[in-house]
C-alpha cells in the first residue's frame, strides 16, 4: 500500500476504529504471509559454488541488479521463488527497449524487447525442474525434464539445427513455418524445449502464443520450478534489462524487471 493512501485513510475524520482495527489486521495479515513465504523459499537452500542465484518472485526479481564480465562464462539458477498454489509461473527474458504494443489502457509494454541480449548465444541447460518452456536459436540441453516441443505436423522446432534454416520440408502451405528472429539479416529457426510434465491443453497454448514470444530467448518457469544454465557472456557492454512479461505484460508493468551491467573483461571490476 503507497504512503499517499495511507496518509489519506488516516486524514478521513469518520474512519471508525473498527475499521482501523480490520486495516491493522490486513497488515499484520500480509506481513505474515510474506514472512511465512520467505521462510518456505527454496532460495535458502545454497546455490553451489560459483553458481549465480536469480530469484522470480510476485512480482520482482531478486538481486534487482546484477553484474556480468562480457567474454566469461558463467552459471546462473534461476528459482521461481513463488511457490504453488498461489505463486505464478514467471518468465525471464533480456534486452534492451521493452516492446510497446497499443491495448485498451493505451500504449505498454508488451512482450519481450526491441534489442535481444542472448541472440544467437549458445544456451547450456544444466538442469530443469518445473520449467514450463525454453525458447531459444542455440540451445543445448544436458539435463532436466524437459523434451522438445513438436509443432503441428512437422518436426519439432526444438529439432531445429542451431542457425539452420528449417523451413518446412516441401512447403505445404499447411506448415506454419517455426519462430525465427532476425541476426544481422540470417533469420534463425527457434528452438522450443517444454517441460515433459506440460499436459497437451497448455502445450497447445504454448503453440498458439509462438508468434507473439518470437522475441528471443525466453525461460518460462513454473512457481517452485528451477532452471541452471550456462553461457559466456555476449561481447555487448552496456546496461540490459531482465524483464517479465506474463500477464500479458502486466509483471513487466508490475515492476518485474532488473538491469545487467555488463562490464568489458579489461574493464574490471
Ligand atoms: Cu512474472
Amino acid at each position: 500500500m503507497s504512503q499517499e493512501s495511507f496518509v489519506a485513510v488516516r486524514r478521513s475524520p469518520g474512519a471508525p476504529p473498527a475499521l482501523w482495527g480490520g486495516f491493522v489486521l490486513f497488515l499484520a495479515l500480509v506481513v505474515g504471509i510474506s514472512w511465512i513465504a520467505r521462510a518456505r523459499s527454496p532460495l535458502r537452500t545454497f546455490a553451489a559454488p560459483g553458481v549465480q542465484v536469480i530469484a522470480l518472485e510476485d512480482y520482482r526479481f531478486a538481486p534487482k541488479r546484477l553484474v556480468w564480465h562480457a567474454g566469461e562464462t558463467i552459471t546462473v539458477k534461476l528459482v521461481n521463488a513463488a511457490l504453488p498454489p498461489t505463486g505464478h509461473e514467471h518468465e525471464i527474458m533480456i534486452g534492451q527497449a521493452a516492446a510497446m504494443r497499443s491495448g485498451p489502457l493505451g500504449v505498454l509494454p508488451g512482450h519481450g524487447f526491441n534489442v535481444p541480449f542472448f541472440g544467437s548465444t549458445r544456451i547450456e541447460v544444466l538442469d530443469a525442474r518445473g520449467v514450463k518452456m525454453i525458447m531459444a536459436p542455440n540451445l543445448k540441453v544436458l539435463g532436466g525434464d524437459l523434451e522438445p516441443m513438436a509443432m503441428g505436423g512437422m518436426a519439432g522446432v526444438g529439432m531445429a539445427m542451431p542457425g539452420e534454416k528449417a523451413a518446412p520440408e516441401g512447403g505445404g502451405d499447411h506448415a506454419e513455418p517455426p519462430a525465427a528472429m532476425d541476426m544481422g539479416g540470417m533469420a534463425m529457426a527457434m528452438q522450443m524445449y517444454v517441460g515433459r510434465w506440460v499436459s497437451a491443453a497448455e502445450r497447445e497454448e504454448l503453440a498458439k502464443s509462438m508468434d507473439e514470444m518470437r522475441g528471443d530467448n525466453m525461460f518460462l518457469i513454473a512457481p517452485g520450478g528451477s532452471l541452471t544454465i550456462r553461457f559466456t557472456v555476449p561481447e555487448k557492454g552496456g546496461l540490459w534489462e531482465i524483464g517479465c512479461f506474463a500477464g500479458e505484460g502486466a509483471h513487466y508493468i508490475a515492476g518485474m524487471r532488473a538491469l545487467v551491467q555488463v562490464v568489458g573483461r579489461e574493464g574490471g571490476h
